[in-house]
C-alpha cells in the first residue's frame, strides 16, 4: 500500500518544508513500486508502548444462545456439518471465526443419536460442558462420558469424535487455538475411513492413570500435551472447596486451582492453558490484568465482572471475553465457578506474558 503524508494541499510558493514533504512523498511512491514502505511512517503502531488489542470486551447469554443453537439442530444434521457449532465471534473480529485474536470459542450441538465422525487436525481443541450429560467424546480411543463442568481435551492431531447416545440434547463449549495455527499457516485435517474410533481403553483411564498422583511406571515427561483426556468436573470442584476452606483464595482470581499436565506440572497445551475459580458468595475481585486475552465460562453461580470499566453480569454459561492488558474484576452475588482458558502457554513460551494487578 502506497503511503501519503499529505496532510493539506501545497502552498502556493512552496517552502523548504513542502520541498521536503514533496521529496518524501516522491520517495514512498518510488519505493511502494519495489514492495517496501517507510518503517518511519507506522513505526506506533506496530511497535506499540502498551498492547492494543482488536477485540472487545463481550458476553453471550447461554439463554440465547441454547435456543439458537437448537434452532440449528433443525436446519442441518451433525453428520452434514461435520462439527454443528455456532462460532461466538468477537463482535470487533466478525467474519474471522476469533473470540480473541488467539482463540476460537463456538458452541456444539449434538442431538440424541447424532455422531460428529472422527477426524484430526493440528488445532488443539477442548471442550466444557455446558448441557446435557451422557454423550462422549472419543479421542484416540478412549471414549470419555461427558457431564457439565467436565473439561475434556482434543490435542494436536489427536484423532476424535462426538456422539450422543442419550435421550437429551448436548451442548458443549468449544475452544480451540486455530487462529493461532492459522497465524504460522500451519493447520492440516484429515478424515478417516470410519465413522467412530474403536474404544481401545476404558472410560476414565487416562484420568485415573495420570491424574491420581501416580503415574504409569515409565512415562516420560511430555511438555508438547496431557496424557488426560477429562478434567472431570466431579474431581476438580470438591479440590476449590478444599482451597476455600484453607484460606488459599486469591485477591484477584478467587480459590482458583490451574489445570496441569501431570508429566510435567505445566500447562495442558501449549498453545492454550486453563483454569477454574470458585468465587464465595460476596466475592469481591480486585482488579488486574494480563497480556492473554481470555474466554471465561460461568460453570455455576452469579455475578458480574467489570472489564475495562464495563459490567458484564452472568450466570451458568454464560461466556465472556476479556481483551488482552484488559483491567478486569470479579464479583459474586452467590457462590459461583469461573472457568477460564488463555493462550498464557504460547506467550509464556515465547517469553511474552506479563501481568499487572
Ligand atoms: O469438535 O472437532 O468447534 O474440528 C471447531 C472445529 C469443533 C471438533 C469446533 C472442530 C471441532
Amino acid at each position: 500500500m502506497a503511503v501519503s503524508t499529505a496532510t493539506s494541499a501545497p502552498a502556493k510558493n512552496p517552502g523548504p518544508k513542502d520541498n521536503i514533504i514533496g521529496a518524501r512523498q516522491a520517495y514512498y511512491d518510488k519505493i511502494d513500486k519495489y514492495d517496501m514502505a517507510p518503517l518511519w511512517e507506522v513505526l506506533k503502531d506496530h511497535v506499540t508502548k502498551v498492547p492494543k488489542s482488536k477485540c472487545v470486551p463481550v458476553l453471550w447469554k447461554f439463554e440465547d444462545a441454547k435456543k439458537l443453537v437448537l434452532e440449528a439442530g433443525d436446519v442441518i444434521t451433525a453428520e452434514e456439518a461435520e462439527r454443528r457449532v455456532l462460532v461466538l465471534e468477537n463482535p470487533a473480529l466478525r467474519g474471522q471465526a476469533k473470540a480473541t485474536n488467539t482463540l476460537f470459542a463456538g458452541i456444539q450441538l449434538i442431538m440424541p443419536g447424532e455422531v460428529a465422525d472422527v477426524h484430526r487436525h493440528v488445532a488443539s481443541a477442548i471442550r466444557f460442558v455446558m448441557d446435557g450429560r451422557g454423550a462422549y467424546t472419543a479421542v484416540e480411543g478412549e471414549k470419555t462420558i461427558m457431564s457439565p463442568g467436565d473439561f475434556v481435551i482434543t490435542a494436536n492431531w489427536a484423532p476424535h469424535d462426538h456422539g450422543n447416545t442419550s435421550d437429551q440434547p448436548m451442548m458443549w463449549l468449544d475452544v480451540l487455538d486455530m487462529p493461532t495455527v492459522n497465524h504460522f499457516e500451519s493447520s492440516f485435517m484429515e478424515h478417516f475411513d470410519e465413522k467412530v474410533q474403536k474404544a481401545t481403553r476404558q472410560d476414565g483411564d487416562s484420568l485415573a492413570f495420570y491424574g491420581s498422583g501416580v503415574l504409569p511406571d515409565g512415562t516420560m515427561a511430555n511438555p508438547k500435551r496431557t496424557p488426560v483426556i477429562n478434567y472431570t468436573y466431579a474431581r476438580t470442584r470438591p479440590i476449590l472447596e478444599r482451597m476455600l476452606k484453607a484460606g488459599d483464595i486469591d485477591k484477584h482470581h478467587g480459590a482458583r486451582a490451574r489445570y496441569i499436565n501431570p508429566t510435567t506440572g505445566g500447562w495442558v497445551l501449549p498453545t492454550m492453558g486453563a483454569h477454574l475459580a470458585l468465587l464465595p458468595k460476596g466475592f469481591k475481585g480486585e482488579e488486574y490484568r494480563s497480556t492473554d486475552g481470555t474466554v471465561f465460562v460461568c460453570a455455576e453461580g452469579k455475578g458480574a465482572t467489570t472489564v475495562g470499566g464495563q459490567a458484564f453480569e452472568w450466570t451458568q454459561n454464560d461466556v465472556f471475553v476479556v481483551p488482552p492488558w484488559t483491567s478486569y474484576s470479579h464479583m459474586a452475588e452467590k457462590e459461583s465457578v469461573l472457568f477460564s482458558i488463555s493462550d498464557r502457554p504460547a506467550q509464556e513460551a515465547l517469553g511474552i506474558w506479563r501481568e499487572a494487578a
